[in-house]
């Protein structure tokens, strides 16, 4: 699979310096967004990722191979085209390589690439998980199946609020994913701090977080470790006032007929949009947190090794 992939170069010589680097996923940017607050977006979260003392790398695919590390010009190229490219999870990876074209990667697609260059820390804005009235869909996203395969940290505010939280924690406890609540006892609800459902671990320093990391993979114990990051307060929603205006857009969804991997890009579009942007402010800080905690704990990871 590695003759499929491409480090940029800053990357490369990081990696094989044993310094610190993060992952960035690109679905956020081609449909979690819109142009062009997807754009600066995108490039604020490196720069937060620098001045924190690690190299960002912003995971795609382009042309059909897989990249760790993008230049502007492909992250301006991602976030203005943006739903033309392809949502590219795990399963739509060998399509996207053989026909040679381009792929914005989610949550699970960027941690097995990240696990393969070697990248053990990735930021994300909120991981998929198990949608409300998956009794009868199975929409479970495969984000969770791909936390018992990857070597990967996932830096996240809890889970999207338009999931059923209690339920992908089920999901994840079966999978056997430790969820570390980093300076909380609660699991976040991406937009709010609290959900009302506790994590089953905590840690209050980066470095505790890279410890049981360490411990785990040292363990021989695979796949990922969640690390749910509480949305700063300034910036939080809370769940008495979003709760209402997300069970409104997903009943909009099941009126339109969207499901499968348009559900969630269409979810976060008319949340921002009934929100008039608040949600989308609330996005984008929650992943700049996201980013500057990753950075941190890349750091203590590296220097743990
Ligand atoms: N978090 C965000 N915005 C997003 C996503 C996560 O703040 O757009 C994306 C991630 O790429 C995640 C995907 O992997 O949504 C989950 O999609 P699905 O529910 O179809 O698995
Ligand atoms: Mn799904």
């Amino acid at each position: 699979m590695t003759a499929h992939l491409d480090l940029s170069p800053e990357v490369a010589a990081a990696l094989r310096a044993g310094k610190p680097v993060v992952a960035l996923e690109s679905t956020i940017i081609a449909h979690g967004m819109p142009f062009p607050q997807n754009l600066a977006m995108a490039r604020e979260v490196e720069t937060v990722i620098r001045g924190g003392g690690a190299v960002p790398a912003t995971i795609a695919i382009v042309r059909g191979r897989m990249k760790a590390g993008l230049d502007d010009a492909v992250l301006e190229d991602f976030a203005r085209r943006g739903a033309e490219i392809i949502k590219a999870s795990t399963r739509d990876l060998g399509f996207v390589v053989a026909r040679g074209i381009d792929g914005a990667t989610t949550v699970a697609s960027t941690m097995r690439i990240a696990a393969l260059a070697g990248i053990a820390v990735f930021a994300t804005g909120g991981i998929g998980g198990v949608h409300r009235g998956a009794e009868k869909t199975f929409d479970i996203s495969n984000d969770l199946h791909e936390m018992t395969r990857s070597n990967v940290a996932v830096v996240t505010a809890g889970a999207k609020s338009i999931l059923d939280l209690a339920l992908t924690l089920e999901a994840l406890e079966t999978r056997g994913v430790p969820v570390i609540g980093f300076g909380t006892d609660e699991f976040p609800a991406f937009y709010s701090r609290s959900s009302g459902l506790s994590v089953p671990m905590r840690g209050d320093t980066a470095k505790e977080v890279a410890g049981i990391m360490r411990a785990k993979w040292e363990m021989g114990l695979s796949g990922g470790v969640v690390v749910a990051n509480p949305i700063p307060r300034e910036f939080e929603i809370s769940a008495s006032e979003i709760g209402p205006l997300i069970g409104a857009a997903i009943g909009d969804a099941a009126a339109k007929g969207i499901e499968g991997k348009a559900l969630t890009p269409f979810l976060l579009a008319r949340v921002a949009e009934v929100t008039e942007g608040r949600s989308l402010a609330a996005n984008i800080a929650l992943v700049e947190n996201n980013a500057r905690l990753a950075a941190e704990i890349a750091v203590a990871y590296a220097g743990l090794s």
